[in-house]
């Protein structure tokens, strides 16, 4: 085992940290990694871990959400990893919005920073977009910031009015239809997997269109298919080729890398268990108006 290795294990039972990584980390951190998934199975460990200390490897919006489920000892090993996504919107357009349309819901992406999460209604994810925008007491709903989740989301909800923000991912927005028609042509028995943040005519390619959660359900329920075209940041295919080692994952771009997601590095996270630096706090009333919005998605997902 590499000596970097070693010592992040030791200093992990010695401080009694866990590490929680995203899956577009790079591989050798999703090997270190005591749990790894998407922000809603992330945020769910965060809130129930015993460790003291969680040393998240992920973006900043995701460290601020473990810490204001958790309120432990957050890490964010590359502190300047941030989301261009979620920094498409700010609280004060929030506050914009709710001048504009009086009355009407709120819904966040977990892509958004606390302080957004401390004005918008409800939260979501990839994983339950669809479910926590139709539970929605109300016809009539603002979705933010990512207008190609926004559209997805849109087409599957038909009885409500949804108002899209302009936000977009621009590493899934590296994903073009003609890599995946070139993808198919090579590998015509390939079934095509994407992720809502593609664009429009990437998502009318798919075989299927689902967060990084529905991509691992979707292989798991298709033993049968060898090959799969995968549209996501590029890490997706490292953790599914673990899970799935008889099966083949192409990524649909090798251009879809967050430069942010592979940030922290094993060096990155051995120096912030030794010094327990960079920590993520989040304001403590900014934090109890976040977390109701959170509690709301829970709450509609039938989760205590
Ligand atoms: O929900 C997440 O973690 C994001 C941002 C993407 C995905 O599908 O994992």
């Amino acid at each position: 085992m590499n000596e970097t290795v070693e010592k992040i294990n030791q200093l992990k039972k010695q401080k009694n940290a866990v590490i929680l990584a995203h899956n577009y980390q790079l591989p050798e951190v999703q090997d270190i990694a005591d749990y790894l998934g998407d922000s809603l199975d992330l945020s769910m460990r965060a809130k129930n871990t015993d460790a003291d200390i969680i040393v998240f490897c992920g973006v900043h919006f995701m460290a601020e959400t473990a810490y204001i489920l958790s309120k432990k000892l957050v890490l964010l090993p590359d502190i300047t990893s941030g989301c261009p996504l979620a920094d498409m919107i700010t609280k004060n357009d929030v506050l914009e919005l709710k001048k504009k349309y009086p009355g009407v819901p709120i819904v966040g992406y977990i892509n958004t920073s606390a302080e957004v999460k401390s004005e918008i209604d409800y939260c979501c994810t990839s994983a339950n977009a669809v479910e926590i925008v139709s539970k929605i007491p109300s016809d009539k709903v603002i979705f933010v910031p990512d207008k190609y989740l926004g559209s997805f989301v849109k087409r599957k909800v038909k009885d409500k009015e949804i108002i899209l923000w302009d936000g977009y991912c621009p590493t899934h927005l590296k994903i073009l239809d003609e890599d995946i028609k070139k993808l198919k042509k090579k590998y015509p028995l390939a079934k095509v997997v994407v992720h809502p943040e593609c664009n429009l005519a990437v998502q009318e390619l798919a075989d299927e269109v689902c967060g990084t959660s529905g991509m691992i359900k979707y292989v798991k329920n298709n033993p049968q298919v060898k090959t799969f075209i995968i549209g996501t940041e590029v890490g997706m295919c490292y953790r599914l080729k673990k899970l799935f080692p008889e099966q083949e994952f192409i990524p649909a771009s090798e251009l879809a890398v967050c430069p942010n997601m592979k940030k922290n590095t094993l060096g990155k996270i051995l120096f912030s268990l030794e010094e327990e630096q960079p920590q993520v706090v989040v304001d403590e009333e900014i934090l109890k108006k976040a977390y109701k919005c959170i509690e709301r998605m829970y709450t509609l997902m039938g989760i205590q």
